[in-house]
C-alpha cells in the first residue's frame, strides 16, 4: 500500500487548492497515471499514482483546500486490503472547526450560514449548503446579484436518470439518439460550461455547469452521457469522460435503432453509434468511440478510446485506430492499414498505408 500525499508545491506554501479529481473510489489506475491536480499560488502539479493498483479512502474533491502531507488516498494492490489513514491537517477554513469545500465556505461567507447547523458526513460540501439554504428558506437572491442555483427536479426513481454533459450540437444528436433508442432512460437536465448559453436545449433544461455534476451524484443519478462531440478537438472528449467517470458516473453505450451492430461486436463504455453506422463482425470498440451517422466499420477492426469515425467514414476490414484519432467525413481506410493515437485525418481523404501517431493527413 502507498499512502499519496500532498505535496510541497512551494517553499513556505502550506496549503493548495484540489482543482481536479481524476479518480473515483475504489477505481483501478495505472502506474504514473494522474490521481489530481493541486494548485499553490504560484504553480499547478498533476500527481500521479506511484504504481498500479486500486483508489482508496479517497479524501478530497474539486475544490478543497488541503495542507502539505494531509493524506490524499492510498493505492492498494487490492480492493481487500485494509487500510487507515490519519486526519488531515486540512484549513479548519470555518468557525467551529468544521471543514468545507472551497464553494461550500464562500456559500456559508455570502450567506451567513451557521455551519454547525449544516447537516453533512465528513466535508461540507456545496451541495449540503444549498440543501440547508432550502430547508432554511433563505432567499438566496438576496445577498447579491448572481441568481441562485436552479433546483434540479429529480424525481423519486433515479435508477434510470440520465445527465447530458454539453449543450451544442452534438447533445442534440444524443438526446434524441436516448428518446429514440432508450426509451427506458429518462435525461433529467443538461449541464453546460458554456457562459451565457441557452435555458433548455429541446425542452430539456441546463440546469448549470460541470460544478452540479457531484451534487447530480449525490442525489442518486448513476448515469450520463456526453454530449459534447468537439469535432475539432477531440482530445477534450477523452478529458470531459473522464471527467464524468472521475464523479462517479456510469456512461452507457448508445445505439441508435436505426444503426447495424453485429452480434459478435464488443465494446467499452460510453460509446456512441448513430443512425445508419455499420459496425461489423468481430469489431472492438474501446471506450467513448463516436461511429457518426453513415460510417462503416467493416469486420474485425479494433477502435481505440475516444476514437470518433465521422459521418460516410469507411473502415475497410481489419484497420486499427488508436485512441483519440478522428477519421473525416468521407474518408476511407485500406484493409488492414493501422492508423496511429491522435491522429486527424481530414474529410476525404483515402488512407492506403499505415500513419504514425499525432499525424494529420490533409488532403
Ligand atoms: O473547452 C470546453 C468546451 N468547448 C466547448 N470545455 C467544456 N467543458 N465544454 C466545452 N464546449 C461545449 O461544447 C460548449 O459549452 C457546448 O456545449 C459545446 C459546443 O457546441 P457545438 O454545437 O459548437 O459543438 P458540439 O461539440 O456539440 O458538436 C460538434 O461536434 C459534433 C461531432 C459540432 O461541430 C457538430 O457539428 C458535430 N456533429
Amino acid at each position: 500500500m502507498n499512502i499519496i500525499r500532498a505535496p510541497q508545491i512551494n517553499a513556505n506554501e502550506e496549503e493548495m487548492e484540489v482543482v481536479e479529481v481524476r479518480v473515483s473510489e475504489g477505481e483501478h489506475v495505472r502506474s504514473g497515471e494522474i490521481l489530481c491536480t493541486l494548485e499553490s499560488t504560484k504553480a499547478t502539479v498533476d500527481l500521479e499514482a506511484p504504481h498500479t493498483g486500486y483508489v482508496r479512502k479517497l479524501r478530497i474533491q474539486e475544490g478543497d483546500r488541503i495542507c502539505v502531507g494531509d493524506p490524499i488516498c492510498a493505492v492498494t494492490q487490492s480492493l481487500d486490503e485494509e487500510v487507515e489513514l490519519e486526519p488531515s491537517r486540512s484549513p479548519s477554513t470555518l468557525n467551529g472547526g468544521s471543514r468545507a469545500t472551497r464553494r461550500a465556505a464562500a456559500l456559508i461567507e455570502e450567506y451567513g450560514v451557521d455551519a454547525s447547523q449544516v447537516e453533512h458526513e465528513g466535508i461540507i460540501t456545496e451541495y449540503a449548503v444549498l440543501r440547508h439554504l432550502g430547508k432554511a428558506e433563505v432567499d438566496l437572491r438576496a445577498p447579491s446579484d448572481r441568481p441562485a442555483p436552479s433546483p434540479i427536479e429529480v424525481g423519486d426513481d433515479t435508477s434510470h436518470a440520465v445527465v447530458i454533459y454539453g449543450a451544442g450540437g452534438h447533445a442534440r444528436v444524443v438526446i434524441d439518439m436516448i428518446r429514440e433508442g432508450r426509451r427506458d432512460l429518462r435525461i433529467v437536465g443538461i449541464v453546460d460550461d458554456a457562459d451565457n448559453g441557452p435555458d433548455e436545449v429541446m425542452g430539456i433544461p441546463i440546469v448549470g455547469d460541470a460544478g452540479r455534476l457531484s451534487e447530480l451524484r449525490e442525489r442518486g443519478i448513476e448515469l450520463a452521457a456526453l454530449g459534447i462531440g468537439a469535432v475539432t478537438h477531440n482530445a477534450l472528449r477523452a478529458e470531459l469522460f473522464d471527467r464524468l467517470r472521475s464523479r462517479g458516473f456510469r456512461i452507457p453505450n448508445l445505439i441508435h435503432p436505426r444503426a447495424t451492430v453485429e452480434p459478435s461486436v464488443t465494446m467499452g463504455r460510453g460509446n456512441q453509434i448513430f443512425a445508419g453506422a455499420t459496425v461489423s463482425s468481430n469489431v472492438h470498440l474501446g471506450d467513448n468511440v463516436i461511429v457518426n451517422s453513415n460510417a462503416v466499420v467493416s469486420h474485425d477492426c479494433r477502435i481505440e478510446d475516444h476514437v470518433h469515425l465521422t459521418p460516410g467514414s469507411l473502415l475497410a476490414g481489419a484497420v486499427e485506430v488508436g485512441p483519440r484519432s478522428v477519421i473525416g467525413m468521407g474518408s476511407t481506410v485500406y484493409l488492414g492499414v493501422e492508423v496511429g493515437a491522435d491522429v486527424v485525418v481530414a474529410n476525404g481523404n483515402h488512407i492506403l498505408s499505415d500513419v504514425g501517431d499525432e499525424e494529420v493527413i490533409r488532403r
